[in-house]
């Protein structure tokens, strides 16, 4: 049976979401693991890994501030709740490719995803399958505990 588990890396704006998805992703490929990577940050320019999955295809920030004449804040919540209106569609790509492993990276303002209904429907959208949180804090910060 096809069985597969997806890794969300979630994190403060800026801790290294998008690093570690390239370096874990680097990593796991290096130990001959089936891993696939999966962006959901609508908002990010560059990547430091090529995802194999991108929200960025179906959702553009700039045009959802232009269409609902939204500011960027604004736009980057109704980018989530459009997120979750995809979810079904981008959990038919992960089955497609039917990898082992998916890391997927989240968007850095993470209470969109992490304290809005649209994250717990999106995680539960994406896959059945057993799920994981990887979640990174500053730092920097956290030396001083
Ligand atoms: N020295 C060091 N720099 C890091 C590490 N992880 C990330 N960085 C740097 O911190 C900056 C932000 O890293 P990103 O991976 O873009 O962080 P992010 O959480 O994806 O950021 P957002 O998606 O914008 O919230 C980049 O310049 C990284 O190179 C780390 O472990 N060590
Ligand atoms: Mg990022």
């Amino acid at each position: 049976m096809y069985c597969l588990f997806i890794v969300f890396i979630i994190g403060t704006a800026g801790s290294g979401k998008s690093l570690l998805t390239a370096s874990l992703t680097d990593w796991l490929k290096t130990q001959k693991q089936d891993v696939i990577t999966v962006n959901l940050d609508p908002g990010v320019l560059t990547l430091p890994y090529t995802p194999d999955i991108d929200v960025r295809d179906y959702i553009s920030i700039e045009d959802i501030m232009e269409k609902y004449k939204l500011g960027p804040n604004g736009a980057l919540v109704m980018a989530a709740d459009l997120i979750a209106e995809e979810a079904e569609r981008l959990g038919r790509e992960i089955e497609r490719l039917q990898p082992d492993l998916v890391v997927v990276d989240t968007p850095g303002q993470m209470e969109l995803f992490a304290f809005r209904a649209s994250g717990p429907y999106i995680a539960k959208e994406l896959t059945t399958e057993p799920k994981a949180v990887v979640y990174l804090f500053d730092s920097v910060f956290s030396v001083n505990p």
